[in-house]
């Protein structure tokens, strides 16, 4: 039996000695990650507790609803409630697992703001016992797990916290474990993807492998917090550096002349080539948000992760740029502006290069603008005041002049020259080439 093992062991014991009630999990932050993982982790047999600073939230959830759209997410939440085996509450009780699924913005001058992940840690440390372990799943700036047994160490003295790589027989265990689901197949993909599990010791890599064990189809990969940390922030940044490629393969097309779009589908007929596809931007609140992360922790040393976050940035003003070329060029006609959403069939409109565009373009032309977006019954508040409507495909076909693919919803997809006949159009996506 090696060294790891055994602390492993040691901890399992202490687990047994101070038992939660009912074997409990708490998972802090009901949104688009820690929702989906309680009510999953309902589904598979665990007790589950889910904790949000939001009363509303716990409301809905206890009355078995959701407040995200999520493909297969309210049978999941409404299961598992009515079977009695989740529940929701502001309160964070005593739990054998503990998960942190908080957001992590960005604050001022693009630094991480981790004080929700700060805040669920003191929640946390007062109703801590022996034997349990703190997950922390947010994606976080390196150095974040290591924060978090600080806080608790510092709040309750009378446990022993891990320390990084230091087998210490601690009370408690300690890890960051990644969520790398893609929104939109997140219940799917939280059974089906690998797992990194990065413990502050080895011993609590594999505490919190009992829980991703009971789940996780894939592999559970053990490594360090530190490391698993930085593996997240790497995999967003891998993908925005890529989407900037073909977004500035974009803008470099507009210049010489060509279509981008024919550019990219014969570049990738080599065999070690795979350009992706370029867009109005990028979005979501992942890889337009943890690429400055990376940069935070290693500002003069990530220039082409901080070059890629610029240029993806100013393809949505590049963008928008030519939109107002296409009104300048149909004085007094509409525009139909297709989608608001960050990405294709989702509700979410974080960082939405898209809504950035629309709001940017009502603000000036308000009364010229017509916005189609099947995942939302009114426009943002930012849109008050400025004379741009929300219509349904068929009417903005009518009214408009001119017509901007934002987003490739499947809802648009039907489009045909037919369609379109007459009017100019604008496809940010390539979306009616395909
Ligand atoms: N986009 C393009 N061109 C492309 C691909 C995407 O412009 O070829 C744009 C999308 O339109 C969108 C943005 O990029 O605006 C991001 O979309 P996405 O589908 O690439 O990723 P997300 O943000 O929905 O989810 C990502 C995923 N990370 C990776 O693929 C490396 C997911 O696995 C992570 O779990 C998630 O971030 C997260 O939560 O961090």
């Amino acid at each position: 039996m090696n060294a790891p093992f055994d602390a492993a062991a040691a901890l399992a014991r202490k687990a047994l000695a101070h038992p939660a009630p009912d074997h409990q999990v708490a998972v802090i932050g009901l949104g688009y990650i820690g929702l989906p993982t309680a009510a999953l982790l309902a589904s598979y047999g665990w007790r589950v507790c889910g904790v949000d600073v939001s009363r509303k939230v716990v409301e809905t959830v206890n009355a078995g609803g959701v407040h995200i759209e999520e493909r297969d997410l309210d049978k999941l939440v409404h299961d598992a409630i009515t079977a009695q085996t989740l529940v929701a509450s502001t309160e964070v009780p005593t739990a054998s697992f503990y998960m942190i699924a908080v957001p992590t913005p960005l604050g001022e001058g693009k630094m991480p703001d981790i004080a929700y992940v700060e805040a669920a840690a003191r929640a946390i440390a007062p109703k801590i016992l022996p034997g349990a372990c703190v997950i922390v799943e947010s994606t976080s700036p390196v150095g974040t797990t290591e924060r978090v047994a600080e806080i608790i160490a510092e709040l309750r003295p009378d446990i022993v916290v891990p320390k990084d790589g230091c087998d210490v027989d601690a009370d408690i265990a300690l890890a960051y474990c990644p969520e790398r689901v893609l929104p939109g197949r997140i219940v799917k993909e939280l059974v089906q993807n690998d797992r990194v599990i990065g413990g502050m010791t080895p011993a609590c890599a594999e505490r919190a492998a009992v829980i991703y064990g009971s789940f996780v189809k894939g592999d559970c990969l053990f490594t360090t917090a530190r490391v698993a940390e930085t593996v997240k922030l790497v995999e967003n940044s891998f993908r925005d550096v890529n989407i900037a490629f073909a977004n500035e393969l974009s803008m470099i097309a507009d210049v010489i002349g060509v279509d981008v779009w024919e550019v990219i589908r014969l570049a990738n007929r080599h065999p070690r080539v795979n350009i992706l596809q370029p867009g109005p931007g990028v979005g979501g609140h992942c890889i337009a948000v943890d690429p400055w992360f990376l940069v935070a922790g290693a500002p003069s040393a990530a220039r082409l992760v901080r070059t890629a976050r610029e240029v993806n940035d100013h393809k949505a003003v590049h963008t928008e740029g030519k939109i107002r070329a296409l009104l300048e060029a149909a004085p007094g006609g509409k525009v139909a502006l297709l989608g608001l959403a960050f990405k294709p069939d989702i509700d979410d409109f974080r960082e939405s290069p898209a809504l950035e565009i629309a709001e940017g373009l009502s603000h000036t032309h308000g009364d010229r603008v017509v916005v189609v977006e099947p995942f939302t019954d009114e426009l943002p508040k930012a849109f008050a005041g400025t004379g741009a409507t929300l219509v349904t495909l068929d009417v903005a076909l009518r009214e408009a002049e001119i017509v901007v693919v934002l987003v490739d919803h499947t809802a648009f997809k039907h489009l045909s020259p037919a369609d379109l006949a007459g009017k100019l159009v604008f496809d940010t996506r390539g979306m009616l080439r395909r």
